[in-house]
């Protein structure tokens, strides 16, 4: 089947004419279907290799969406409010006969595809370069933070058990290292690197911080809460007329989590000029007029549901998700590549340099960040 004859298996208003690819996405493949009457729509495969229940996924989304829907629904149009969008998933024409999701996800082989509305009169950013767009970006999080809020934990499946728990992620890397010493391997063998050996040393200087988040959860100082999982800066819409932001995108990781995973994880990907796949390292920095600028946005939009402990862990939390993107990235090239799609063998060494880059411009600039959390959060 080829990808035109499996969009018309969903109800598009009009018969699907192409198909091409949409963004860059790490993980599942996306493409843009436009259909007779020129409406869009998003296509995807889900990759089934780290999100093994397609079906709890795609519950999780109708869930997401019901509950924004409704809460935007109550909401008093005023003026920057009225235009927040969702993008909802697109049912099959016929019913597939399965209890768990039976409308919304077209099985094909060993494939998972589904489709969602697309954002018409917006575009993303891959990097940002400009407050106004910092600014934007943060409140979009702080928007759908507020919205989900109280979305109910029982409502929402675990489709990614152990998603930003760093602990977890250092185990295993752990765990790839031990096995790497016993004898040669390829594991051994991309060791050997001088660059993987920068990152090895890179990651042992920082071990006291990996349950630095965990361990303030397990103390019941930070409580979870429905998240995002993924708020790259490219998942954030912006209307293309006004610069605003109408919508987040990519919704296959919303679950219950720790709030500073989505603040660290928008900074890390926002705040770094160069972007996540520059190989120019000099280039790397983290930016603090764009933190400044996000954070102002954020807090704008979901301030009042910081509490105190929340704002003390907000440095730990910037500081964490760099390093924790670079252990993610480190540990899948010493695996042979099998979570992040990538397009030479090297790919993933270089993206973890890029994020212990940023982490250590974020360490050399503590004072300064520590300051700016305190005067935005005290004013
Ligand atoms: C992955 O698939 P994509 O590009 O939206 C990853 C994120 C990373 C991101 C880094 C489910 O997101 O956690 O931050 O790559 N998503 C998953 O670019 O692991
Ligand atoms: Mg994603």
């Amino acid at each position: 089947m080829n990808l035109l004859e499996l969009a018309s298996g969903f109800a598009t208003e009009g018969m699907p004419e192409s198909v091409q690819p949409l963004g860059d996405g790490n993980v599942n493949a996306t493409y843009v279907v436009e259909v007779t009457g020129g409406r869009r729509y998003v296509l995807q495969r889900l990759n089934t290799a780290v999100f093994a229940r397609p079906d709890l996924v795609m519950a999780n989304l109708e869930a997401v969406v019901h509950h924004c829907r409704q809460r935007l629904g109550t909401e008093p149009p005023t003026g920057d409010r009225d235009s927040w969008q969702v993008p909802s998933p697109v049912p099959l024409k016929a019913a597939c006969g399965e209890l768990d999701a039976p409308c919304h996800l077209l099985r094909h082989g060993d494939g998972a595809w589904r489709m969602i509305t697309f954002i018409e009169g917006a575009h993303c950013l891959e990097r940002l370069q400009h407050s106004s767009e910092a600014r934007e970006v943060g409140r979009a999080l702080g928007r759908f933070h507020a919205l989900i809020h109280d979305l109910p934990a029982e409502q929402l499946a675990d489709t990614l058990e152990g998603f930003h728990v760093t602990p977890g992620y250092h185990a295993r890397y752990l765990g790839v290292l031990a096995a790497a010493a016993t004898g040669p391997s390829a594991v051994a063998q991309r060791l050997a690197d001088p660059q993987a050996q920068a990152c090895v040393a890179f990651i042992a200087a920082r071990q006291h911080l990996v349950p630095v988040l965990e361990q303030a959860r397990e103390a019941g100082h930070l409580k979870l809460r429905p998240i995002h999982g993924d708020p790259k800066v490219n998942n954030v819409m912006l209307c293309s007329a006004t610069g605003r932001a109408v919508a987040m995108v990519d919704l296959d990781t919303v679950k219950p989590g720790l709030l500073h995973y989505d603040i660290g994880d928008a900074l890390r990907s926002g705040c770094n000029p160069a972007g996540e796949e520059t190989t120019d390292l000099e280039a790397v920095c983290f930016d603090l007029e764009l933190a400044a600028a996000m954070l102002r946005g954020y807090l704008h939009e979901a301030g009042a549901v910081l509490t105190r402990h929340d704002i003390d862990h907000l440095f730990d939390a910037i500081r964490l998700l760099p390093f924790e993107l670079g252990l993610r990235f480190f540990c899948d090239h010493l695996e042979g590549d099998v979570y992040f799609k990538v397009t030479h063998p090297r790919h993933n060494l270089e993206r973890a340099l890029v994020q212990f880059r940023l982490a250590e411009s974020i360490e050399a600039q503590e004072r300064e960040l520590r300051d700016l959390i305190s005067a935005l959060c005290e004013s």
